[in-house]
């Protein structure tokens, strides 16, 4: 049997912005049902590869660490809910194209390694409560948070009694 990792590319925010997000998680979850994210899970997830087989690890890591130093921003002013995974998250009301557009940068290198995009809409967003049932109660963030986003990472997602815990595995970061 070989072994696999659960492997994802993501952006992670820095501890304001995280715990800015979790605040917004602890405020909304007794209106929407389910279970607030942590600050340190918090992250959006750009290609997602789901279990890859360990030995193409060493190419992944590669790939992310040469990636070109990323100097964006995103300005996160809305709640949204994807109601058949049961999730309240944070996005965007306007699309981010500088994100639109490093996520199908990354499939296009991924596709050289032999990944293949899924057939899929991105909506860039961040997961905020699990388990939710009802959408916020609006849908615009309290205060909209300005990330600045300059590095781009490996993380490898480990499933535990309390929840997943992420890991990164590598970044391009300078
Ligand atoms: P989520 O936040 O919307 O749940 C680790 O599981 C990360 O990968 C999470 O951010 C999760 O997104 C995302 N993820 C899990 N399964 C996925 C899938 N099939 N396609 C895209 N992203 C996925």
């Amino acid at each position: 049997m070989t072994a696999t990792r659960r492997l994802f590319f993501a952006l992670c925010p820095d501890d304001t912005i995280r715990r800015a997000l979790a605040v917004e998680a602890e405020r909304l979850a007794p209106r929407c049902g389910g279970y607030p994210l942590p600050a340190e899970n918090m992250h959006v997830t750009l290609a997602f590869l789901g279990s890859v087989d360990a030995s193409r690890l060493e190419a992944l890591v590669d790939l992310t660490r040469a990636w070109p130093t990323l100097n964006g921003e995103w300005t996160l002013d809305r709640l949204g809910h994807f109601p058949k995974p049961r999730i309240v998250w944070a996005g965007s009301r306007t699309p981010n194209e500088a994100l639109l557009t490093l996520d199908a940068e990354l499939w296009q290198a991924l596709s050289r390694h032999g990944f293949t995009a899924p057939q899929r809409d991105f909506t860039p967003h961040v997961s905020l409560i699990r388990q939710a049932d009802r959408a916020a109660p609006h849908s615009r963030l309290a205060a909209p948070l300005r990330w600045r986003f300059d590095h781009l990472a490996l993380v490898e997602s480990q499933l535990g009694d309390g929840g997943s815990r992420y890991r990164t595995l590598a970044n391009n970061a300078v």
